[in-house]
């Protein structure tokens, strides 16, 4: 990791089956970006528990993780991979920021209303102060830049707000941090209503490509994506289902969509949709065997879990102590 450059958090949450949107639109961007800045990149296990999981279930899930970071190309040498609950500092500069934080604030948070509406039966007081504990995640670092997609736009906003907050009071403690713009990830649609995005929480499984999924999956499910009866080979607004498939070749394939147009001009959808299946194979399943490897090696895995920990939390618990001197807390006698 270069210390000298700026400092870039992102994390995903260990719920839920990812899914090919996520890698294309994110993960596949983070590998780059270690040439460039000082990169965080949290399993955010503790954002999961507003969910109720299954104890077993969800430790496997937060190492698979992980191992998908590593898989995927993260160099855990030059970026630090972290489990966001090894780092204690989370939950506690998170208490903090709460008490700077106000209802009104948190009550306006889309996602909070979206996902209270869909979790009726389970509207936690974590749902509720879930912005927070991400602020902290992102201001323990002295972070610069946040990538994120655009739903997640509205909790990096708070974050400035109770940073700029924290910082009128007590001077400048925190850096505040910017959207990350570079070059932007894929959207990748639902392969069954491409009005929607690809989500890991979509009901139906052929809407859906799962990083996980077999080889003849991934075929089957490209092969019954949703056209149009235009029967035109084209690039354009007015087919979404035809410009997803030809937004995933191009990302896997590295091709422009004039050249993806021109490759498959005078053929059927049928055989553009059985490219596509190939092109995700040839990215999915080097992958899911490079995963493989790395989970079978166990003592690698926890030595890459406990020296990048190490790692976060000494940067994190620098910026907790200079947080906990300003506001007044005793610091514990040497
Ligand atoms: P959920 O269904 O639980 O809302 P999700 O699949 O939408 O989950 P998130 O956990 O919200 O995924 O997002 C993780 C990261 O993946 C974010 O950076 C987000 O922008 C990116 N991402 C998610 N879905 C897509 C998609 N379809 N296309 C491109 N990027 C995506
Ligand atoms: N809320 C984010 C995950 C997340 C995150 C973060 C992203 C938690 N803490 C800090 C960037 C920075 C999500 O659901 N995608």
């Amino acid at each position: 990791m270069n210390k000298d450059h700026k400092v870039l958090y992102s994390g995903m949450q260990a719920t839920g089956n990812l899914t090919l949107g996520n890698y294309l639109g994110a993960l596949k961007n983070w590998v780059s970006l270690a040439d460039e800045y000082e990169c965080y990149y949290g399993v955010m296990d503790l954002h999961s528990l507003t969910v109720r999981q299954d104890p077993a279930e969800f430790r496997k899930r937060a190492r698979a993780l992980l191992t998908l970071y590593i898989a995927a190309g993260i160099d855990p040498e030059k970026n630090c991979l972290y489990l966001q609950s090894s780092v204690p500092a989370h939950a506690e500069l998170a208490w903090i920021l709460d008490c700077f934080t106000y209802m009104g604030e948190l009550s306006r948070m889309t996602q909070f209303k979206d996902k209270s509406a869909k979790h009726a039966d389970n509207v936690n007081a974590g749902l509720f102060t879930y912005p927070v504990l991400m602020a902290a995640d992102i201001l323990l670092y002295q972070t610069d830049v946040v990538p994120v997609g655009q739903d997640q736009l509205q909790h990096l906003e708070i974050t400035r707000d109770i940073a700029q907050r924290f910082n009128s009071i007590y001077g400048d403690v925190f850096t505040i941090p910017e959207p990350y713009i570079g070059k932007v990830g894929a959207k990748i649609m639902s392969l069954q209503d491409p009005s929607k995005k690809m989500s890991k929480s979509d009901e139906n499984p052929n809407a859906s490509i799962y990083l996980m999924d077999d080889p003849d999956t991934i075929r089957r499910k490209c092969k019954r994506a949703i056209t149009d009866s235009e029967a035109t080979i084209a690039y354009r607004d007015e087919q979404p289902g035809l410009k997803n498939l030809f937004d995933i070749y191009c990302t896997c394939t590295g091709k422009t969509s004039e050249e993806a147009v021109a490759e498959f001009q005078g053929q059927g959808y049928g055989q553009l949709k059985e490219a596509v299946g190939e092109a995700v194979v040839s990215i999915l399943k080097p992958m899911q065997d490079r995963m493989a490897e790395i989970a079978a090696d166990k003592s690698y895995l926890d030595k890459v879990i406990k020296e990048n920990a190490e790692r976060a939390y000494y940067s994190a618990n620098k910026t907790l102590r200079k947080v906990k001197k300003k506001i007044g807390l005793t610091e514990m006698p040497r």
